[in-house]
């Protein structure tokens, strides 16, 4: 079958975790994706965070599956010959490096614009334009500017980090929807563009629900539906809300049966309004049904905390899993915290290729994670991460280059 991106092909300079995502969605979506790599060294990630000596880390491997990988000195003037006769064949070029990086290269804008004046230039950098421009950032650096770790947490602790990597898998999926944007708009103008997405800003875009509520905070200056209320206080910027839900619907995370053994025997319980009259019945408070302290939403609000102490008594008295099989049959939403080990053995995301298990030749077998986006007509195999240079020979062989010219590279570690 054919793939949604057959015969686009993707000069890849990324590294580390945010650019490597959205080339490897790229790659599942059918692209060619060229990853180029420094000559001897490779992607930094290949030896980080190793847990076979030697071998390509779960960090690389999982992070570039489906890509080609070759290795070239771009610094030398050999293989920038090499490299300007990528971007001439390339349709987008997709970098991370540190702000400056590719210009000190030799390779700005207008000179990749002369090489190649439909090529479209995709960087992920840390910050957009501003005070903090020429700032190298990781994860949870962006995680802190872009407003994820002041409302995350507890009222009576410090900002917290999430462990879901919005900093940098986060901003490589808003960099890969701009680059499809980018290459259909190129359909009608038959120009490049550059394409930017920065980390701060991507952080920011997934937290907007919390710049919502800063708006209302400023307004009303109470968010009824944060734990804060009715006996905290609040200040002047949106506080951490614990586990509320953050939408209309009130939220908590509630011990299930086994919590004192097990760290993740808790469920996540929404009090939807339509259900209400179901969970009463369900935890045997019926009398709340009619009680007017409980019978509407808004009467509901101020009394959260001890509503969820009620439900989880009950909630207390089963498994997370036999609690979520009676909740979901009264429709009421509901979701078992699952641990890593436990996503990792779930049969129904192996089936759907959410997780995948990928044999590596000099690892072995692994678990990833495939891809999370499913297109009918463009199914997505996922190919196991290339060694270091895998692919210098037939890609530049694709490229023209003889067999003595490539020795030459090799002899001179240009390669
Ligand atoms: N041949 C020769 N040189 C190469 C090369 C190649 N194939 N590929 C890269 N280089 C060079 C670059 O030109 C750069 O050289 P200069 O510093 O002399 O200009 C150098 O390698 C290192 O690039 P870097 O500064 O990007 O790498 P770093 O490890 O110091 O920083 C990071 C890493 C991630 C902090 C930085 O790249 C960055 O801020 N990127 C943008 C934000 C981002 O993506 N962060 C998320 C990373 S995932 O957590």
């Amino acid at each position: 079958m054919s793939k949604a991106l057959d015969g686009v092909r993707i000069l890849d300079f990324t590294h580390v975790q945010s650019g490597p995502t959205c080339t490897q969605l790229l790659a599942w979506f059918g692209a060619d994706v060229i990853k180029v790599e420094k000559a001897g060294e490779g992607d930094a990630t290949r030896g980080q965070l190793r847990d076979i000596p030697d071998v390509d880390s779960l960090y690389f491997t999982m992070l570039n599956h489906n890509k080609r990988s070759i290795t070239l000195d771009t610094k030398n003037p050999k293989g920038k010959e090499v490299l300007n006769t990528l971007i001439k064949t390339c349709d987008v070029l997709v970098e991370n490096f540190a702000p400056g990086a590719l210009d000190r290269m030799g390779y700005t804008w207008e000179r990749i614009q002369e090489l190649n004046p439909r090529m479209i230039v995709a960087s992920v950098k840390g910050f957009g334009p501003g005070p903090y421009e020429d700032c190298k950032v990781y994860e949870n650096v962006a995680q802190c500017a872009g407003g994820a770790a002041s409302t995350t947490g507890f009222d009576d602790g410090p900002p917290v980090v999430t462990g879901a990597q919005i900093g940098d898998s986060g901003t490589g999926v808003h960099l890969a929807l701009g680059i499809v944007s980018a290459l259909y708009q190129r359909n009608s103008t038959g120009r490049g563009q550059k394409v930017l997405a920065s980390m701060q800003d991507a952080v920011l875009n997934l937290c907007r629900v919390k710049l919502r509520d800063q708006q209302r905070l400023d307004r009303t200056q109470v968010l009824k539906e944060y734990p804060q209320y009715p006996d905290g206080k609040f200040g002047d910027a949106v506080p951490r809300a614990g586990n509320a839900s953050g939408g209309g619907q009130p939220g908590w995370i509630l011990k299930c049966k086994g919590w004192e053994t097990d760290p993740n025997a808790y469920i996540y319980f929404i009090t939807q309004a339509p259900v209400w009259g179901a969970i009463c019945k369900v935890i045997g408070q019926e009398d709340w049904i009619t009680d007017p302290d409980y019978a509407s939403p808004t009467a509901r609000l101020p009394r959260l905390k001890a509503i969820f102490d009620r439900i989880e008594q009950w909630t207390m008295s089963k498994t997370k899993f036999e609690a979520m099989d009676i909740l979901n049959k009264f429709d009421i939403p509901c979701g078992p915290i699952l641990s890593m080990k436990e996503i990792a053995q779930e049969p129904s995301l192996r089936e759907t290729g959410t997780v995948v298990e990928v044999d590596h030749p000099t690892r072995g077998k692994y678990l990833s994670v495939g891809n999370p986006i499913k297109l009918s007509d463009s199914p997505t195999e996922v190919l196991r991460s290339p060694l270091l240079g895998e692919h210098t020979e037939e890609v530049l062989k694709q490229l023209g280059y003889r067999e003595d010219q490539i020795h030459e590279l090799r002899a001179a570690k240009v390669i």
